[in-house]
Formats: structure tokens, C-alpha cells, sequence
């Protein structure tokens, strides 16, 4: 019998090199365990994770609770699809209805599909509630904006490298700017065929953009005003991630139509949602949305695990008082560096944004010295580094980051 090889990080990557397809450009690190804060890789050093998994990984790395009850259900019943009822969905769609204050909520998988779901859902209602003509309806959307990678939602994307060579593109969307409320009151005013408006609370993959304060409360006030619903794209932003349970609490924001992934399942699992009030998601019947996955046993009990974490855990004031201190530290390096020229954030969804172009190399250089000097973290373009560690890590793990962020820095000064 062959001898087992110890598995070396460069093995791991040269298999996904020759046998996967190249959509990533992963940093060269291979990781095989995770717990809590901490990763490992193939050769064993350890890394605090500063990125999450894009926000995924909130309640942190394999946690207890979410994997023991993910366990117990894979040995009980994993899927029954939705042509028969399970005895987990009821219970989870009630407690996380009454989690997040909605009537209802549609079970889904990935955060792509969520929003799939919520652009279907906000089309069905325009035509069967708000009477606009059929094939008519627009949804406004924001510049610089990330939903997932599918071919209605690159549609609307203008970031070049996601849309190219995909089309032919769906119709139906109008882009504005992003934080201006004049763009959208225009948009409202000269399209009667507006259904919806489609916004992140902060732009993630742009590089983590906060929007002014207000923004949010004056933009849905604005499409109450129109009789447009507003769709919170809280996929990343969600779950505790930026100091309050959802982005939008910040401003009191109700959306009419919710949408959740990443950390809903605390990353053990893809699970997502979309979540509305009946007069609107009674628009969805039997056979007019579905999915082989959404809503499977494993998938309810996860996220219910993963939800308690957040509450019972305190997650969201933790995210609050770790990012104000996050921030605070970052800006006492800032106010002396020559190459960063601001932090910026809520709660532990947070950037640097380096004084060099978008094409440079440099955020990626220092990722790879953050990778040397212990800590993973990405670019999100070549001058913007996102810092988004999960939200269980406590004080002194912060400033032992902030430590190791701060003196990677400066070896680039
Ligand atoms: C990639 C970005 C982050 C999201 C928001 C929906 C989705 C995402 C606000 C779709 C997903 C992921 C996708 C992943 C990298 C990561 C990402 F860089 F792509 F933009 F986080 F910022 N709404 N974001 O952020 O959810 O279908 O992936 O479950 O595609 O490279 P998904």
C-alpha cells in the first residue's frame, strides 16, 4: 500500500491547479482545521482569520453548538425535498420569523439564490399587487453593488471581470448611484414601472462602503412613497456582522423584503432566506418557486443553532465593541502611516484603503506578509484590504491582531 504522504500545502495546490477550474486566485495557503478565531494550515502553523469566509464564519470555526446539532440531524435525516413535509422547517421558519419580525420566510440555500428569490418575489408582487404591466417591471439597483455571481445578477453588476462574456443580460434593472438619495427619488419619479429597490446597507465587495447616516431610513421612506419595496441585501452585513443584528437597525429600517445567508448557518452549511410580510410573500404559491435543497432538516437545525449562538453569545455587542475599538487603534497607526489613508467600517466589517491605485499590488503583498506574520485576511481591489475576524473573538485576541496588522504595515512604510 502506497505509503500515505504527508499532504504538503503545495500538493493541495497543485491538485486544484490541474484539476480545478481556475475561478479563484486564492493566497497560497492551505488550511485544514479551523476552531473559533484560529485556522490552521497543512503544515500546522496557525492563523487568526480576518476574513471569515467573506463573513460566513461569525459565530466562528466548527462552533460546539452549530456542529453538534448539524451532526445529530445527519444521523437522523438529511433531505426530503419539499414534496413532503419534515418535522424541522415549521419549527425553524417560526423561530426565526419571530427572530427577525417577519410573517414569513422562503428557505434557500445560497446567498445568489436568496436574491434570485427576492427579485422573483418583488417582480410577482409589482404585477399581481401594484398592477404594473406584465415584462414591465424595473428594479432599481446600485452601482459598485455584489448579490452573487449568477446571470441575472451579473447582469446588474458593472464590474467588468463578472460580467464579461456572459450575456445575453437580463432586462428590468435601472442603476444609480450608491449613498445618493437624489438618484433614487429621480429614478422613483421617472419610472411608473418601478417594482423594487435593491440595496446592500453597506457595499461589501466595493470595499466596504458605509453609506451617510440617514440613508438608509430616507431611501425607504422614499420607496414607501412610491410603493416600491425595499430589499435589504443583508447576505454579508447581517447576523450580527456590523455591531447589530442586521445592518439596517442602525437607522430602525424595516425592509419589506429581507435577505439572509453566509453566517445565518454560521458557515457549517449553506443555508439562506428570504423573508416578507404576507401581503407579500403570498404572492408566492404551490410550483411557482422552489428547490431540491431549501429548507432540508440539517439546513433548519443549523441555522437555528447558529441564530441562538448569536443571541446567547451576545454577538452583535461584542461585533459593536470590538470594531469601535478595532477602529480606534487602526487610526492611532493611520494618523502617522504614508500608506494607509483610512480604516473604515461597523462592527467588525471593516477596510483599510491603501494610497496606491485599484490595479496595484500592494494590498496583496501585504496579505501575503499578514499571511507570514500570522493572520489571513483579503484584498477586496488592489488598494482596499477588508478585516472581517469572526465576531467571538474577545479583547486581547483584537489588539494581538491590531499588533501584528500594524507592524505588517510597517514593513511597507
Ligand atoms: C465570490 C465578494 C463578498 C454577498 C452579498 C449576496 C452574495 C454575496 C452582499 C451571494 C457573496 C461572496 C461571494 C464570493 C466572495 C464573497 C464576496 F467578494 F464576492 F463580493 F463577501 F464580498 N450578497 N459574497 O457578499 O452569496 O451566493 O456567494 O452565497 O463569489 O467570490 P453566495
Amino acid at each position: 500500500m502506497a505509503v500515505l504522504e504527508k499532504k504538503s500545502s503545495q500538493h493541495s495546490i497543485e491538485l486544484e491547479k490541474k484539476y480545478g477550474a481556475h475561478n479563484y486566485h486564492p493566497l497560497p495557503v492551505v488550511l485544514r482545521r479551523g476552531e473559533g478565531v484560529y485556522v490552521w494550515d497543512v503544515e500546522g502553523k496557525k492563523y487568526y482569520d480576518f476574513l471569515s469566509a467573506y463573513s460566513a464564519v461569525n459565530q466562528g470555526h466548527c462552533h460546539p453548538k452549530i456542529v453538534g446539532a448539524m451532526m445529530n440531524q445527519a444521523q437522523t435525516l438529511t433531505l426530503t425535498s419539499r414534496a413532503f413535509y419534515n418535522d424541522k422547517l415549521g419549527e425553524y421558519e417560526q423561530f426565526a420569523t419571530g427572530y427577525f419580525g417577519f410573517d414569513k420566510l422562503l428557505p434557500m440555500n445560497t446567498g445568489a439564490e436568496a436574491v434570485e428569490t427576492a427579485l422573483k418575489v418583488c417582480r410577482k408582487w409589482a404585477y399581481e399587487k401594484k398592477g404594473i404591466a406584465e415584462n414591465e417591471a424595473q428594479i432599481i439597483v446600485c452601482e459598485n453593488n455584489f448579490h452573487g455571481r449568477t446571470t441575472t445578477i451579473i447582469s446588474f453588476s458593472n464590474d467588468p471581470v463578472a460580467r464579461k462574456n456572459f450575456g445575453p443580460y437580463t432586462q428590468g434593472f435601472i442603476k444609480i448611484e450608491y449613498d445618493n438619495l437624489v438618484a433614487l427619488e429621480e429614478a422613483l419619479e421617472s419610472n411608473t414601472n418601478v417594482a423594487g429597490f435593491l440595496v446592500e446597507p453597506i457595499q461589501g465587495e466595493a470595499g466596504v462602503y458605509v453609506p451617510s447616516e440617514g440613508y438608509l431610513a430616507k431611501a425607504k421612506a422614499l420607496c414607501e412613497k412610491h410603493n416600491v419595496l425595499f430589499l435589504a441585501d443583508e447576505v454579508q452585513t447581517g447576523i450580527a456582522r456590523t455591531g447589530q443584528l442586521l445592518a439596517v437597525d442602525y437607522e430602525n429600517v424595516k425592509p419589506d423584503i429581507l435577505i439572509l445567508g453566509k453566517a445565518l448557518s454560521g458557515g457549517a452549511y449553506p443555508v439562506s432566506a428570504v423573508l416578507a410580510d404576507d401581503p407579500i410573500m403570498e404572492v408566492i404559491q404551490a410550483g411557482s418557486h422552489g428547490s431540491t435543497f431549501g429548507g432540508n432538516p440539517i439546513a433548519a437545525v443549523v441555522a437555528m443553532a447558529a441564530l441562538e449562538v448569536v443571541r446567547d453569545e451576545k454577538l452583535a455587542e461584542n461585533a459593536f465593541e470590538l470594531g469601535e475599538l478595532f477602529r480606534a487603534e487602526l487610526n492611532k497607526y493611520i494618523e502617522h502611516s504614508g500608506i494607509v489613508k483610512l480604516v473604515r467600517g461597523k462592527g467588525l466589517l471593516n477596510a483599510i484603503v491603501i494610497n496606491d491605485s485599484e490595479e496595484s499590488e500592494t494590498a496583496w503583498n501585504i496579505c501575503i506578509a499578514l499571511k507570514e506574520n500570522g493572520l489571513l485576511a483579503k484584498p477586496t481591489h488592489g488598494n482596499i484590504i477588508r478585516f472581517a475576524p469572526p465576531l467571538v473573538m474577545n479583547r486581547a485576541q483584537l489588539l494581538e491582531c491590531v499588533d501584528i496588522i500594524t507592524k505588517t504595515l510597517k514593513e511597507f512604510e
